[in-house]
């Protein structure tokens, strides 16, 4: 359930990850496990695309199991994309893109329950979003290249996050292609927080990345 008002420190330390995103070797639960002990401050369950493994069932399911995982840890469970599932398991968030469900009935449908996220990329899409009462935050990227989203816009740069932070009325999590090695150059935009996924999927030590994120 949504608190009255929107706390922007959950966007710190954000991972974000679906079955996709992992080798056969990998569960997605004990990684997002792994990851909470590690401190992170938000999780986002995207699990979409050909590569995704699980059945709509099974997602259901899983979605669950890591929504209860995560309250565990006093950690928001998003979900991407899918209204429907965040309903149904009554997720904490909601996070979409600008060619997922449309934003303004999103936040129609569950602004006032839950946590709204959008992603924007340019500044037009920040001017419009500006207008829409129920946004929490935005998600901004891709920051560098990603290998983790096979349809992402062009990156846009620490400058181009420095831009549409000069114009957002939301909190900003950057996101796309952030690792230990550039993260650096987001902390000084200072925005809310960094969303990764494979800065801790590929990470050999999910306790030190999530810590870097932490301090950044
Ligand atoms: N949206 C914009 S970039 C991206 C998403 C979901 C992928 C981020 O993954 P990574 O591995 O942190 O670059
Ligand atoms: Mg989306």
């Amino acid at each position: 359930m949504k608190t009255q008002s929107f706390n922007p420190d959950v966007l710190k330390a954000y991972f974000v990850c679906g079955t996709q995103d992992l080798t056969p070797q990998q569960s997605l639960i004990v990684i997002v496990q792994q990851a909470l002990k590690a401190g992170i401050t938000a999780y986002q369950f995207r699990d979409k695309g050909p590569h995704a493994m699980l059945s709509h069932q099974q997602r259901l399911e899983e979605a669950f199991k890591l929504k209860q995982l995560c309250h565990q840890y006093q950690v928001p469970f998003i979900v991407d994309d899918d209204v429907t599932l965040a309903q149904q398991i009554n997720a904490d968030g909601v996070h979409v893109g600008q060619s997922d469900a449309k934003i303004q009935q999103v936040v129609t449908k569950v602004g006032s329950k839950m946590i709204v996220g959008l992603s924007c990329s340019n500044k037009q899409e920040i001017e419009i979003a500006n207008q829409i009462t129920g946004i929490d935050y935005y998600g901004c990227g891709p920051i560098f290249v990603t290998n983790s989203k096979e349809d992402a816009a062009p990156s846009i740069g620490p400058c181009g996050l420095a831009q549409l932070k000069t114009i957002a009325t939301r909190p900003i999590v950057a996101i796309g292609g952030i690792t230990a090695d550039n993260i650096s150059a987001i902390s000084q935009i200072k925005v809310a927080g960094s969303a990764v996924i494979s800065m801790i999927t590929n990470s050999s030590d999910i306790q030190k990345s999530v810590q870097q994120l932490i301090k950044s």
